[in-house]
């Protein structure tokens, strides 16, 4: 059980499109916070260890096909039977860093063109998550992302995916509160402190903030 005095821990998402370096910023601030003395974690979605995780990693391989609202379902199903293991961590004093969520959840499905499949649609499943208190949006070029290497074997890694996907992110970030664009074009330590610096600020104002919201509807 919890003690009144356990100050919460901050639910912190990372999010970009391919090579913007998200996973190298997630282990770099889970460093940099753990040498801060801060309890902290660091999990990714999609995560393919669970069973309905089993069935992404085989749609995004490409071993399995799946109709497109369907296997969007199974993506934010995977967040939902990870959700009681987030807020449980965050009341108990635990720092959760977030290698993508709802946002690439929400832009890639939509970014297929499918006519029943909308960002408005592909939200809703979202709405009652964890809200994450900052969403640290990577940006990167798709010309400085083609220096960091080609693109690997996996569904949505080609051109046309990743250009709607970044005009995509730009709305929905424009409808949602709590996004940190960072220019992930910079060196990796650079990117770095640009992010610790808005993470600190995060942390900092998580007494005024409260507990841990839950994920809204879109704005108009
Ligand atoms: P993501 O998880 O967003 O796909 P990664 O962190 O796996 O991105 O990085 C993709 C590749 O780009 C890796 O080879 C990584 O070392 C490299 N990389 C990441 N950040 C930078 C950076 N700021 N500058 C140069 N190369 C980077
Ligand atoms: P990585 O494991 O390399 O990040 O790629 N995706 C991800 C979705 O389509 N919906 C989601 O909800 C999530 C979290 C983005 C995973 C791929 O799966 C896509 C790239
Ligand atoms: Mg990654």
């Amino acid at each position: 059980s919890q003690s009144a005095s356990t100050r919460r821990g901050a639910l912190i998402v990372v999010e970009g499109l391919d090579r913007a370096g998200k996973s190298s910023q997630c282990e770099m601030l889970r460093e940099y916070l753990s040498k801060g003395g801060n309890a902290v974690k660091y999990i990714r979605f999609p995560d393919r260890t669970t069973p309905i995780g089993q069935l992404i990693d085989s749609y995004l391989r490409g071993s399995a096909n799946q109709d497109d609202h369907s296997i969007h379902l199974l993506f934010s199903a995977n967040r939902w039977e990870l959700a009681k293991s987030i807020e449980q961590d965050i009341a108990s004093g635990t720092t959760v860093i977030v290698d993508r969520y709802s946002y690439s959840g929400a832009v890639y499905s939509a970014a297929k063109g499918n006519p029943t499949l909308s960002l408005d649609w592909a939200w809703l499943p979202e709405i009652g998550l964890p809200r994450p208190d900052i969403c640290l949006f990577l940006s990167i070029s798709a010309e400085e992302a083609a220096k960091r290497g080609g693109y690997g074997a996996e569904r949505y890694e080609n051109e046309t995916m990743q250009t709607r996907v970044r005009e995509l992110f730009r709305s929905l970030f424009g409808r949602q509160e709590d996004i940190a664009v960072i220019d992930a074009g910079k060196s990796l330590e650079e990117v770095s402190i640009d992010i610790q610096s808005v993470v600190a600020d995060c942390i900092g104002r998580l007494d005024a903030t409260g507990p841990l919201r839950t994920l809204g509807p879109l704005a108009k």
